[in-house]
């Protein structure tokens, strides 16, 4: 069942101008009084609701402050975010979501932070996550797949965060394999993808998504200033943080049922798609050599494709690329 704010809002939301208490009060089966509460209690979490004699009310801007409630009122998901966790500040969102995988929280379960002191990315590296200005978060999934699918989820994941910036802007997104997403080569956005496992069976994945929103080039770490940036950095426009966070929730869903029902061929289509360098000539380094090739794809199990100039066809589980 929808909760009556919600469906609250989403009436406010679908009317192009005022509705009435008494349409509200209709609508949501509650006294006009219960319709005046609920107003209230919106414009505490910062919604700006203009109330007009006769006419009625209308929302005239959304709270810029993340709050679990807000986020979830937006969000029209089937399983992802039903459990939502939303934190001023946290260590990294990545150790909370493990702790609740163990203590049994349901597939979909979300945590979000405003800021990390001790984000993290791959191989112990830190992730930088300043208060206010991106978007940390974890998802906890249980997925039916056995454990040498889990790459799959990663490469799905940037997906669909390349295709939130696609359809919410005109950037031009890429993936740089195996899992950073970059606008103007530069890297706005990582994906930390940590797993427990039996032999067999996925127990539980917890999908770490960290995206640079709203950073000015100042607020970036000198150390990776010249390859690092934001969405704001690379639009021009500020971003609403909340919507973004629910715009990928959403395509998330979709893209993961999709997945689950078909199989890879999809997210392997878009995210050759989004590819970075895909079709052009790069060095490649590895234990042994260093010698040039075009990069061609992905494989299903997430390994990088790429084609000596005299026809052979490398799988790359963890080369060098010099990009
Ligand atoms: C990643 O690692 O790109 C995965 C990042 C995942 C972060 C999310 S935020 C929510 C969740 N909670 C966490 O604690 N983590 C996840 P990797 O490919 O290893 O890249 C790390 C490297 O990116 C660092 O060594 C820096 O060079 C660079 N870097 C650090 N902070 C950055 C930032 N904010 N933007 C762009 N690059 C950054």
């Amino acid at each position: 069942m929808e909760s009556t704010r919600k469906q609250l809002i989403d009436l406010l939301e679908n009317e192009q101008g005022h509705i009435s208490g008494q349409q509200l009060s209709e609508a949501l089966n509650i006294s006009r009084t219960a319709v005046w509460k609920h107003m209230n209690e919106l414009k505490k979490d910062g919604y700006e609701i203009e109330a007009v004699r006769r006419k009625g009310y209308k929302i005239v801007s959304y709270p810029d402050k993340i709050s679990g409630n807000t986020l979830q009122w937006g969000l029209d998901t089937a399983w992802i975010g039903q459990q939502l966790y939303h934190y001023d500040q946290v260590e990294s969102t990545q150790d909370i979501v493990h702790q609740m995988a163990k203590q049994g929280k349901p597939h979909g379960t979300v945590v979000i932070a405003d800021e990390q002191v001790k984000g993290k990315g791959r191989m112990a590296r830190e992730w930088h996550s300043p208060q206010g200005k991106g978007i940390w978060m974890s998802i906890l999934l249980r997925p039916p797949l056995p454990p040498v699918q889990a790459p799959q989820i990663t490469l799905l994941t940037a997906t669909v965060l390349a295709e939130m910036v696609a359809a919410e802007s005109t950037l031009d997104p890429q993936i740089k394999w195996p899992n950073d997403i970059l606008v103007n080569h530069k890297k706005v956005s990582g994906i930390l993808t940590e797993m427990q496992a039996e032999q067999d069976r996925i127990q539980y994945i917890v999908l770490g998504i960290g995206m640079n929103v709203n950073q000015d080039a100042v607020d970036l770490p000198p150390a990776i200033a010249h390859k690092a940036s934001s969405l704001k950095e690379e639009s021009g426009m500020e971003w609403n943080i909340q919507r973004t966070i629910q715009s990928i929730l959403r395509t998330f869903e979709t893209t993961y049922d999709q997945f689950i029902d078909k199989g890879f061929e999809q997210v392997k289509a878009k995210w050759e798609h989004y590819g970075y360098r895909i079709g052009e000539r790069v060095t490649i380094s590895t234990m042994r050599d260093t010698w040039e090739a075009t990069l061609i794809g992905i494989e299903s199990d997430g390994a990088l494709r790429a084609k000596r100039d005299y026809g052979k066809v490398e799988k790359l589980y963890s080369a060098e690329i010099h990009w």
